[in-house]
């Protein structure tokens, strides 16, 4: 089963938003297989930017993502990885979809609420990256033939 990395950000808890953030993918039927709270260093952002290291936000970007605690989540299930992206909307929340997580809980882009994966290279970095294998646990979860037709 596909497994993406999710990342609520300061802002995100901040302002109280992560039981809403989390029940948004536990109520598309995912399920959640690793999840922590931790404050990022200045080395752990980098590496998890790196992509973005050299543009002008680059340094907003990191200030803010170790501004303050983050909670970690691995999430698991069919198709997970794009669904997240489309379920977190455009990166600028003014641009996002009402309905998407951006769309309804953010304003600027700085403060975007919550990070996911772009795609399945990024995601087996990133899980790699904020999680031991031995964090991430396999279980079944009961309403799993209620959410997929062949569980
Ligand atoms: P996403 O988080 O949608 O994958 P990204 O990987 O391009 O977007 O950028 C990472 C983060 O950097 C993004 O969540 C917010 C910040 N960011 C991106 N573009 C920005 C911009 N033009 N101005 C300010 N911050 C930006
Ligand atoms: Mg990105």
């Amino acid at each position: 089963m596909e497994r993406t990395f999710v990342m609520l950000k300061p802002d995100c808890v901040q302002r109280n938003l992560v039981g809403r953030v989390i029940t948004c993918f536990e109520e598309k039927g995912y399920k959640i297989v690793g999840l922590k709270m931790l404050r990022l260093s200045r080395e752990m952002a980098e590496e998890h930017y790196a992509e973005h290291r050299g543009k002008p936000f680059y340094e907003a970007l990191v200030a803010h993502i170790t501004s303050g605690p983050v909670v970690a989540m691995v999430i698991e299930g069919k198709g997970v990885i794009a669904a997240v992206r489309q379920m977190m909307g455009s990166t600028n929340p003014l641009e996002a979809a009402p309905g998407t997580i951006r769309g309804r809980f953010g304003v600027d882009v700085g403060r975007n609420v919550v990070h996911g994966s772009d795609g399945p290279a990024s995601a087996a970095r990133e899980v790699a990256l904020f999680f031991r294998p031995d964090e991430l646990i396999s279980y079944r979860r009961e309403d799993e033939r209620w959410v997929y037709e062949d569980p």
